[in-house]
């Protein structure tokens, strides 16, 4: 599959890059390996992609604080345990991203940002995905997309598990070509990290390297394969 890296039909989708997330600002929920060095990679793709002329949209994790992701929502639970709710598998997380509080903040300077999606503000459902929620509830990410001529999707940010992941998969299925930034993610667990991968992989998700996507489309009309 050959996918025209042209500036106005790729936008990028910054994934969850938030306070709570990372160890750079002591998060809730800090990934492994989100230190100042990791933000700053991330900042700087993004001013570059941004310079280049693509439109740049975030996601926002941005729960209220009865979330029902949080185990404090839940009698008698500890963080990280699995319930099932009405049939669906919950990770119960801890408090994390919670609306009004400095953590749920995004990280980059937010006037790089054509929009931003939040997302998980129903107390009854999470929502990995920056497309739908778990009650398959649309969060306005694909009407924008499309409002702006985009079909094509630079994707990464935190984490790559869960709301890359989700997030991905859900553009994939919404008709998008996909590409993953691997060293602009970081995941929750290693060996979900590893199966993440390989199910993006599957579903004609395009890995790269920032360079390689960079590098690539500085060159105007070319194509990355
Ligand atoms: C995320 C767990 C809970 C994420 C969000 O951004 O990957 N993970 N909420
Ligand atoms: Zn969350």
């Amino acid at each position: 599959m050959t996918i025209p890296l042209d500036r106005n039909q790729t936008g990028v989708i910054v994934v969850d890059i938030q306070g709570d997330f990372t160890l750079f600002k002591h998060g809730s929920l800090a990934v492994q390996q989100t230190d100042q060095s990791y933000i700053d990679k991330v900042v700087a793709a993004t001013k570059q992609l941004k310079s280049k002329g693509h439109k740049i949209f975030a996601t926002q994790d941005f729960h209220p604080e009865n979330h029902i992701s949080f185990y404090t929502s839940h009698k008698d639970k500890t963080p990280y345990e699995t319930i099932e709710i009405d049939g669906r598998s919950q990770i119960l997380w801890p408090p994390h991203c919670v609306q009004g509080t400095e953590n749920a903040d995004i990280l980059i300077d937010n006037t790089l940002f054509t929009a931003i999606i939040q997302k998980g503000m129903n107390p009854k459902y999470d929502s990995y995905s920056g497309f739908f929620d778990d009650n398959g509830i649309k969060t306005g990410l694909d009407n924008i997309l499309k409002s702006h001529q985009v079909d094509t999707l630079i994707v990464y940010g935190l984490a790559t598990d869960y709301c890359v992941k989700a997030t991905a998969m859900d553009a994939v299925k919404s008709g998008y070509g996909v590409f993953l930034i691997e060293e602009l993610c970081k995941g929750v667990s290693e060996d979900t990290t590893e199966s993440a991968l390989k199910e993006m992989i599957s579903a004609g998700i395009k890995i790269k390297i920032f360079d390689q996507v960079f590098e690539r489309n500085k060159k105007r009309n070319q194509t990355v394969k």
